[in-house]
């Protein structure tokens, strides 16, 4: 935060910044693993900054955490178990738990401070963590993945900062093989992919990597995201056996409140535009 009481980032490999006016700094620590900022703003609520990064606010966090989850779970044909990798502020959590089919889901955060942070500043994404089916375990995600068993998950969400110090390793071809090991047959993995005009070579390294991993059809979806790089994220699946569309009417029949997704977003967010899709088709 500046002395005009602006909370701004800078993206200097893309010459633009991203800035929100702050009303106070509420607190800041370096945790073992990072550092974590949290600040009331002006008009976005609140607002978690991790490394310098915009992580979460209030205001718009439900674009991201909703399509992180709904066409992922919509998708798959019955997500019994899920885990999140990473996801500290239990918001992609709390959407998973939306679903009924889900009968586990495991959040597996490397900080556990962000949670804690996050129980405290942010406690509407955290209304579900006393959910008998969820479990918060505070692990390496990467050592987890390593150590589980095969065909022992039906749905994994990478919900990760960028691929960066701790998340870096979640970006790579071991760490991807071993979560095509723990798939089910069906099995599909969705991991955030940063911004389709600032990060297309990364979405294009992504697919690569993630085919070569083993997976054999991939999906890039797109919406906005304000306070993220550019202002337009991505998520990225990849699925052990072929799309063939989504659950369409169990969306359309969905019992809970949505207030990005549904059937319409879901179709549109899977349109990819010219520049990206010939990116990714050179590989
Ligand atoms: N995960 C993606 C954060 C990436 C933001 N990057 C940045 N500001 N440079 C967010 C976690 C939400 N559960």
């Amino acid at each position: 935060m500046n002395d005009t009481g602006w909370f701004t980032e800078v993206y200097p490999k893309h010459g633009s910044a991203f800035s929100l006016k702050v009303i106070e700094k509420l607190h800041a620590e370096q945790s073992p693993f990072q550092k974590i900022e949290i600040f009331k703003t002006e008009w976005f609520g609140t607002l978690m900054v991790i490394d310098g990064c915009t992580m979460v606010s209030d205001r718009d966090n439900f674009l991201y955490h909703e399509m992180m989850t709904h066409p992922v779970l919509f998708t798959h044909p019955n997500p019994e178990r899920v885990w999140i990798i990473g996801g500290g502020d239990c918001g992609s959590l709390k959407e998973v738990l939306r679903h009924g089919e889900v009968k586990e889901a495991i959040q597996i955060e490397i900080d556990e401070r962000v949670t804690r942070l996050s129980e405290q500043y942010f406690p509407d994404l955290c209304t579900s963590n006393t959910d008998p089916r969820a479990q918060l375990l505070f692990i390496d995600g990467i050592q987890w993945v390593k150590d589980a068993a095969d065909n022992s998950v039906d749905v994994i969400i990478v919900d990760s900062t960028d691929p960066v110090g701790p998340a870096e390793g979640l970006f790579n071809a071991a760490f991807f093989r071993e979560c095509f090991r723990c798939l089910s047959p069906n099995g599909i993995l969705v991991q955030q992919s940063e911004s389709p005009l600032f990060h297309a070579d990364l979405i294009a390294e992504m697919h690569a990597t993630m085919r070569g991993a083993g997976f054999v059809d991939a999906q890039t979806f797109h919406f906005p995201q304000c306070i993220y790089p550019s202002g337009w994220w991505s998520g990225t699946m990849v699925s052990k056996t072929p799309f063939s569309g989504f659950r369409e009417s169990d969306a359309e029949a969905r019992s809970f409140k949505t207030d990005y997704y549904d059937v319409d977003v879901h179709k549109a967010a899977l349109a990819i535009p010219r520049f990206l899709k010939e990116r990714i088709a050179k590989g």
